[in-house]
């Protein structure tokens, strides 16, 4: 697999490296670390996405050469004529958008590079590995096995934003002592500080999207004896505050940050139901619950789009069925009174009611 990836980089010359819909930082990341390695080879390389980089994404060095998607006649020329197409970070050709069926009915080679699971299968070659951290590791691979004194700033920037962003910054469980020794290598290499990376991704917040993340947590609920805990974003609360729906990218992290929580659900409201956000903590899976409702993704990160004829239909159905996927622990024995769960329920109810 590797060894087939790195020799159809040798052997060829000209390149599509693209990657899915609204890209995050693993797939930019990725793109970008692929795209600048394979120039710094000589080659001829198209990166092209069918969305524009995110504006938290938007100052990392080398997204201003990724080019969006226009139909124009040298895009289509360069897919046409590339020997080689990579797509990175999704394994599904609908997430690709407009490049999605060019690049699957071009005559290039097709390459997937990813860590999710169950791909389609019209790749020509698989570089897939569902326990990477990233892609971003996958691509770091690629690029130690060619010719890693070709680790430059730019390229060790991309490919650290990659796996730092998929990881959590390197917090969840699939960061093995590995995944340190390859940042090791990037900063070293690359001559990068981490402190600018992470202030440019997490410190450029709106004044709207705090206010909009202000009132869903104003809306954390907590059910199954304060083990699953959920929060809503609705339309209402996006247009109130002015704010984007892209400002709800981790606003599921504070859900399930609630002490005793293992389970969080972030509901946003859609035209027919929900789009719901499923996150766990490492030893509870919510794939399973998340692929149950036409949804799917990792072991602790899982996402599904549920259609009813009301948001609180799609609610109700995804909460009700949380214990047939979800061991909850027995109930604490309850005294006299409410417990602090409870009364933290009571509140937030209350705080919803006044904030309307
Ligand atoms: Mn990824």
């Amino acid at each position: 697999m590797l060894d087939d990836v790195c020799a159809l980089i040798r052997e060829n010359e000209r390149f599509v490296v693209t990657t899915h819909l609204r890209p995050d930082g693993d797939a930019l990341g990725s793109q970008v670390g692929l795209g600048l390695f394979l120039e710094a080879l000589g080659k001829d390389v198209l990166m092209l996405n069918s969305d524009s980089p995110p504006y938290n994404l938007d100052w990392l060095p080398g997204s201003e050469e990724v080019e969006v998607f226009d139909a124009s006649l040298h895009q289509h020329g360069a897919i046409a004529e590339a020997d080689v197409a990579f797509v990175l970070d999704t394994n599904d050709e609908e997430r690709l958008g407009h490049v999605g069926s060019m690049v699957r009915k071009s005559g290039a080679t097709k390459v997937l590079v990813d860590h999710h699971l169950d791909p389609e299968r019209w790749f020509d070659l698989f570089f897939v590995r569902d326990s990477a951290a990233a892609t971003g590791e996958l691509v770091y691979e690629i690029i130690e096995q060619i010719d890693p004194s070709r680790i430059n700033e730019r390229i060790a920037t991309a490919v650290y934003t990659a796996i730092m962003t998929d990881t959590g910054s390197f917090r969840y469980s699939s960061v093995t002592p590995r995944i340190h020794r390859i940042i090791a290598d990037l900063l070293e290499r690359g001559e990068i500080e981490p402190a600018p990376i992470h202030e440019q991704l997490f410190d450029r917040k709106s004044m709207p999207g705090l206010r909009l993340l202000g009132r869903m947590l104003n809306r954390i609920r907590l059910c199954y004896d304060g083990q699953l805990a959920y929060s809503v974003v609705t339309q209402r609360m996006v247009e109130d505050t002015g704010a984007s729906w892209d400002d709800k990218d981790g606003f599921v992290n504070y859900v399930l940050s609630v002490e005793g929580v293992k389970a969080a659900l972030l509901f946003s409201e859609a035209n027919e139901g929900a789009k719901i956000s499923f996150r766990s903590e490492v030893d509870v899976r919510v794939d399973e619950w998340a692929r149950s409702f036409g949804g799917g993704g990792h072991k602790n990160a899982s996402g599904a789009y549920v259609k009813r004829p009301s948001f609180e239909e799609a609610i109700e159905d995804v909460i009700d069925a949380a214990d047939r996927y979800i061991e909850f622990d027995d109930p604490h024995p309850t005294g006299d009174g409410l417990t602090p769960e409870d009364e933290s329920y009571l509140q937030t109810l209350m705080e919803a009611k006044s904030d309307q």
